[in-house]
């Protein structure tokens, strides 16, 4: 379907508003905060005040805290947003335990929906809490990007949209700010760092997508200035940082790239995001996860043919045992079936014998009753009498 139609659709059908998860991760300081609450125009993350020093010396691991906005755009599209703030990042002294918290807080997600899919009966109230973008805060260094900046995205970028930003952006002159991002540009192709693409195909996409793609993609890593304070600038109230030697302007696309941001998050990529994680970053994870599967049930799989032949052979030697069995009741009855004849031919020379001696007619039973006949024979007794030995004897060797 065209984006614009399903765009559209989207919009539409959601009454209580888009439903949208931004995660944003940087170390302390860097303005997170300061961000958020700009980007929803409300103090929606309470700034902590009553920081305690002694928290960072036990260097605490990453926490993601949630914080729920209903916006509303300018466009009257409305947003229910969720920002998930990764509290305590790169503070340890490794901190490989905090990207596998992270890591795993987005796969988990993955997980879920997953599970949700493969059940027979869907739950109506699950939540679909994949994450659609991560916002990484970069410190303005003036270098390009450090081991910790290159390790975070290099692990989290298969699993989510990362749009790479420079924090306190306002503490760099143009220049400095010009040759950041173009240090960091060159670190992201060096290492490779599968950061978020904006779209280049004209035949998937509006012309109005490619063409704010185009521009967004000339902007980053976008450079952020965040504030909520006011200032009155040419008569017009704006949000600014304000200093002795000048003015940041928050909105002011010649200080900060933060109005660009802001309507590609919410307005011109907010369905493309939305759309990347659930048909490609998803979709790659679920095929890997389930190939992942496969090869384990492969790697056992030979458990199966074994139980398989298993099955095979008890089963032939148990028709074997069977069929001995039965040849030998058979040949039993052969065998009785001949003594009774004999005994029949026996009698019937004794009968010939009494007739020519003169003997009397019922005389000749007293031989018979001394002798079983076959009828006594139940085949129960012959089977239990024969089946030990062969049983033992029979069964296959190797088997
Ligand atoms: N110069 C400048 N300072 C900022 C900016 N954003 C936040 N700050 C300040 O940086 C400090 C840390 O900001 P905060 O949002 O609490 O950072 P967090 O630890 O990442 O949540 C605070 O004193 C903010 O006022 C910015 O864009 N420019
Ligand atoms: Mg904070």
């Amino acid at each position: 379907m065209h984006t614009a139609t399903r765009s559209r659709t989207i919009r539409k059908a959601t009454k209580k508003g888009i439903p949208f998860i931004l995660m944003v991760v940087g170390t302390s300081g860097l303005g997170r905060t300061a961000f958020v609450n700009t980007l929803c125009e409300r103090p929606l993350i309470q700034r902590r005040d009553n920081f305690d020093p002694a928290d960072t010396a036990a260097t605490p691991n990453v926490e993601i805290v949630p914080y729920h906005a209903d916006l509303e755009m300018e466009d009257k599209t409305k947003i229910s947003l969720t920002v998930l703030d990764a509290l305590n990042f790169g503070e340890a002294i490794n901190n490989e335990n905090n990207f596998e918290i992270i890591q795993n807080y987005i796969e988990t997600q993955f997980d879920n929906v997953l599970e949700e899919e493969s059940r027979i009966k869907r739950n109506a109230r699950f939540q679909d809490n994949r994450v659609h973008a991560l916002i990484y805060f970069i410190a303005p260094t003036g270098h390009g990007l450090r081991e910790l900046d290159i390790e975070l995205m290099r692990r989290l970028g298969p699993c989510v949209n990362i749009l790479p930003v420079i924090a306190l952006a306002d503490s760099l002159t143009p220049d400095e700010l010009e040759l950041n991002k173009k240090l960091i540009n060159e670190d992201i192709e060096r290492y490779q760092i599968p950061v978020y693409q904006f779209p280049v195909n004209a035949e998937e996409h509006d012309d109005n997508l490619i063409q704010a793609s185009d521009y967004l993609r000339s902007l980053m890593p976008f450079a952020v200035v965040s504030s909520d304070q006011l200032a009155e600038i040419n008569g017009q109230v704006r949000r600014a940082r304000v200093y002795p030697w000048g003015i940041a302007e928050v909105d002011n696309p010649e200080h900060s790239d933060f109005q660009a941001l802001r309507s590609a998050l919410f307005q011109s990529h907010l369905d493309e995001l939305r759309e990347m994680t659930t048909d490609v970053l998803y979709e790659n994870y679920r095929t890997k996860k389930l190939s992942q599967s496969q090869l384990v049930l492969n790697a056992s799989s030979p458990i199966v043919p074994n139980v398989q032949t298993d099955i095979l052979r008890e089963e032939e030697r148990l028709r074997a045992i069977e069929m001995s069995v039965q040849k030998e009741i058979e040949e039993k009855r052969r065998q009785l079936l001949a003594r009774e004849e004999a005994l029949h031919a026996l009698e019937q020379k004794l009968a010939a014998a009494n007739l020519n001696a003169g003997v009397n007619d019922s005389q000749p039973n007293t031989i018979t009753t001394s002798i079983p006949t076959p009828t006594l024979m139940t085949p129960t007794i012959v089977m239990k009498d024969v089946s030990a030995p062969i049983a033992a004897s029979n069964i296959p060797q190797g088997a």
